[in-house]
């Protein structure tokens, strides 16, 4: 079944330059890129956007991480796009992530890891909503 998931380019690898190795790995899977922006995160909106983690240790840390630099917001869609997404990834940690995935190549560390994914529909359609609004999204087929 189609579906769109939220995907974004961190601060740490848009720094690095691997936009672009990045989006042709979303392009070679079979993924469509259905929106695609670049933004900084503001203080409020990276609390927003994390709100679940708000109040865990590494917190302070990851709203700093993310409002660091420019970050790359995209809407993905596809056949089953959320979990081809996680999969490209691979886990939160780069260490235990396998070679070919997105944040083995690119990650640093399990908060600079690279690139984002919805974990699930719902979340899909939040993140979404909350980066985009209707302003690209209402645009599309
Ligand atoms: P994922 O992005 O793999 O779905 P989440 O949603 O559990 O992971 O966590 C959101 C982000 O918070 C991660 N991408 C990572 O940057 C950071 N994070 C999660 N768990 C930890 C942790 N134990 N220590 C440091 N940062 C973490």
């Amino acid at each position: 079944m189609s579906e769109r998931t939220y995907a974004m380019i961190k601060p740490d690898a848009v720094a690095a330059g691997h936009v672009g190795e990045i989006l042709a790995a979303i392009e070679v899977a079979g993924l469509r890129i259905a929106a695609l922006e670049m933004l900084r995160l503001s203080p409020a909106q990276a609390l927003g956007f994390y709100a679940v983690h708000e109040g865990k240790p590494f917190f302070p840390e990851l709203m700093a991480f993310m409002t660091s630099g420019p970050v790359v917001a995209l809407a993905l869609e596809g056949d089953d796009a959320i979990a081809r997404w996680r999969e490209l990834m691979g886990p939160t940690d780069p260490a235990k992530a396998p070679p070919g995935a997105l944040r083995a190549r690119f990650g640093t560390d399990i908060t600079r890891n690279a690139v984002h994914g919805s974990d699930a529909p719902r979340t899909a359609a939040e993140e979404l909503a909350y980066v985009f609004g209707g302003r690209v999204l209402d645009g599309l087929r």
